[in-house]
């Protein structure tokens, strides 16, 4: 199985698919992509998908494969990543879901601007905005954690590596987790995973 994977390393989205693909054993052929500089939306990327976003998987078979999450979904189903019991399941859907609404639409997007770009709320007015956002996401999170080591089914799944993405490194966008200690003590057991390897690693 040849897997390319058009990439970024600092962007969380395409570290969840790295993530997911080293925990399983899977190798993958890495590109490189760098997005500041607009190369997702030259011509040559865009006859491979018109979209123009990495993550992007091409399978050997030559099917492409797009958002981080359904990548995920691909390859996790029927492992130990993915719930087996049908409710478990419906439950680490809703959670990719409302990452990619609720958090990442806000915590990516400021850390995109600030680590990225180098802005401040000078150079970026929606900042204050994206935090408050932000903020509203972590709270759902650090309320969830209180009584449970994981998001589905008290094991890691899935739905950890997705929300694990950006939440770990936040504090590139300007967020401060020191009045969430459920969400720190969780980032621990995620980073204590086997085979668990840093953003920068893979
Ligand atoms: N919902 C998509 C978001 C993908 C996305 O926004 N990718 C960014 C990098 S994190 C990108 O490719 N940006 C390049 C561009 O828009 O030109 C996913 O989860 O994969």
């Amino acid at each position: 199985m040849t897997l390319t994977l058009y990439s970024n390393q600092g962007s969380g989205n395409c570290y969840k698919v790295r993530l997911l693909m080293h925990q399983l054993g899977h190798a993958l052929t890495i590109k490189e992509m760098d997005v500041v500089a607009g190369e997702c939306q030259k011509p040559d990327f865009l006859a491979i998908n018109p979209v123009g976003k990495v993550p992007t998987l091409v399978l050997d078979e030559g099917v492409v494969l797009s958002e981080s999450n359904a990548i995920m979904l691909h390859f996790a189903d029927e492992t130990q990543y993915m719930p087996m019991d049908h409710l478990d399941k419906t439950l680490c859907y809703q959670w990719l879901f409302w990452e990619q609404y609720s958090h990442e639409t806000a915590i990516a997007v400021a850390r995109y601007s600030m680590h990225y770009l180098g802005n401040t709320e000078k150079e970026d007015p929606r900042l204050p905005q994206l935090w408050e956002k932000g903020y509203t996401a972590l709270k759902v999170m650090e309320n969830h954690l209180k009584d449970k080591e994981f998001f589905v089914a008290d094991r890691y799944s899935i739905a950890d590596i997705a929300l694990f993405a950006y939440t770990h490194v936040a504090d590139q966008g300007g967020f401060d987790l020191t009045a969430y200690p459920h969400i720190r003590a969780w980032l621990d057991r995620v980073k204590a995973q086997p085979l668990y390897a840093s953003m920068d690693d893979i």
